[in-house]
């Protein structure tokens, strides 16, 4: 991976998010490209623009600087950003950063509805430039902008690309100068390191963009250098690998403890799930093991209050993973000591769990009479002896999140790898897009009737559907 080779061998290219986090390297590929200079350009070109839009040098198109900025992407092009904007709440400035994603008309229309157009920019976040969420999006937000200011020319200062694709952003009325390229060897969920990463820079400014790559770059080497035995990805990778494989559990909750962390379970479902929920190998054969669990999660203390009963009393087997600041940056009185209590309570009790002999003993203690404690014992025992990790930094500050995102994703290598399937294609996709647009023509003509070639279930929904569009 780091050397440039294309391990995403069904797709045709390398992998190269760790060149994103590293611009010095001088690794040069078949093509005669540099990453490392690739990267190193771009970046001084979004460092130009984050700071012009911060210091108002940058404006909109009435002259009033910019108060607030949508990106408008999804998937790859949204989770990341979305992600780590939150991630680094503590650090933001006055600028107000919204995300739209879901092609539902709610989600575009709730976020303009707050907004100012004369003093929006938005980001049209697309590797391809042709996904048709984010294109339905754009279009809508450019019909928005124009129908508010009236100003057919303000699409140059209001619109910012990101995007491998330069003619479709050009014929989208964007100009060069406002388009931040990045390259197909940065696989969709691995871009938030790239010109994706332009609302996260607005967001916290560029010195802390910086410091949020160097973390992922300081865990890039520790990876590459440390001796497995210390080594942090693997030491998860090989930990995911025996729950999975040899203690057959079907799913990992990734539960940090920081609020600011509310949206890293979604944002690693992806990487994760995406990379390694796959059923054939290198080979092209189908898998006769177990590879990528579910992920699935939510912050503590929340959790607790909710799903944790199955975690420790289910017929499944749950691994989780803990994540824990030891520092807040919102020390509110008790509250970083109660987070913290019970967070380790948790990991805890899923290890060492409640025998039988322990619940009669405490009944007892606490007055119990016999037959109380006879008819509830069995539901007070915690079996106890389920995996958990426990991970903690001193502060989530954006270095720390760069590494704990970077582990992660190179968990993710190490485990595909084992596995013997390809973690950098994403065929699985695919099949419900076709689909879509196939449908798509029978929902825009109401009159036609969709059963012509159609299975029965999916005919009896459209049938259904156009006739509530008449009510
Ligand atoms: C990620 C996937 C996928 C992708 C989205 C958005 O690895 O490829 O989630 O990021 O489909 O694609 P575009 O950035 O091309 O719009």
């Amino acid at each position: 991976m780091f050397n440039g080779a294309m391990i995403n061998e069904t797709e045709g290219r390398a992998v190269l998010h760790t060149a994103l986090r590293d611009p010095s390297a001088s690794l040069r590929l078949a093509d005669g490209s540099v990453p490392g200079a690739l990267v190193k350009e771009v970046l001084l070109r979004m460092e130009g623009f984050v700071n012009g839009v911060l210091d108002g040098t940058w404006r909109g198109c009435t002259g009033l600087p910019f108060t607030d900025v949508v990106n408008i992407g999804i998937g790859g092009s949204d989770l990341g950003p979305l992600m780590v904007c939150e991630a680094l709440s503590p650090y933001r400035n006055s600028l107000g950063i919204h995300f739209v994603s879901n092609v539902d008309g709610a989600h575009l229309q709730r976020t303009l509805q707050k907004l100012n157009p004369e003093t929006t920019l938005f980001l049209v976040a697309s590797k391809t430039f042709t996904t048709q969420e984010t294109m339905a999006n754009a279009v809508s937000a450019r019909a928005w902008f124009w129908e508010q200011t009236g100003r057919q020319d303000g699409v140059d200062l209001h619109f910012a690309a990101l995007s491998t694709n330069t003619q479709a952003v050009k014929a989208f009325g964007i100009s060069p100068d406002r388009m931040f390229p990045f390259w197909d060897w940065v696989g969709g969920r691995y871009s938030v390191w790239s010109a994706i990463g332009l609302s996260v820079a607005l967001a916290v400014g560029f010195e802390h963009f910086r410091a949020l790559l160097a973390g992922a770059h300081a865990m890039d080497r520790h990876f590459r250098l440390t001796p497995w035995e210390q080594n942090l990805p693997m030491t998860l990778a090989l930990l995911g690998l025996w729950n999975r494989n040899f203690l057959d559990i079907q799913s990992l909750a990734v539960l940090p403890y920081d609020q600011c962390l509310g949206r890293f379970p979604a944002y690693l479902q992806q990487a994760d799930m995406e990379s390694n929920g796959k059923s054939v190998d290198r080979q092209g054969l189908p898998l006769t093991y177990q590879s990528g669990p579910v992920l699935w999660g939510e912050p503590g203390t929340n959790g607790q209050h909710a799903f944790y009963q199955l975690i420790h009393q289910g017929t499944s087997k749950v691994a989780c993973d803990f994540i824990l600041p030891a520092r807040s940056h919102y020390p509110v009185g008790p509250h970083h000591r109660y987070l913290t209590a019970n967070a380790i309570a948790q990991a805890q009790a899923l290890m060492q769990g409640r025998d039988l002999e322990q619940v009669v003993a405490a009944a007892s203690a606490a007055g119990r009479s016999e037959n109380e404690i006879q008819r509830l014992s069995p539901y007070q025992v915690f079996e106890g002896n389920r995996p958990s990790n426990f991970l903690m930094c001193p502060k989530l500050t954006p270095h720390a999140l760069g590494s704990l995102i970077a582990a992660y994703e190179h968990k993710i290598l190490v485990q595909g790898l084992v596995w013997n399937i390809y973690s950098f294609d994403q065929w699985g996709v695919e099949l419900g897009k076709v689909l879509a647009s196939k449908l798509l023509p029978l929902l825009e003509e109401v009159q036609q009737d969709p059963v012509q070639g159609l299975d029965s279930s999916s005919a009896a929904l459209i049938r259904r559907w156009q006739a509530w569009q008449e009510d």
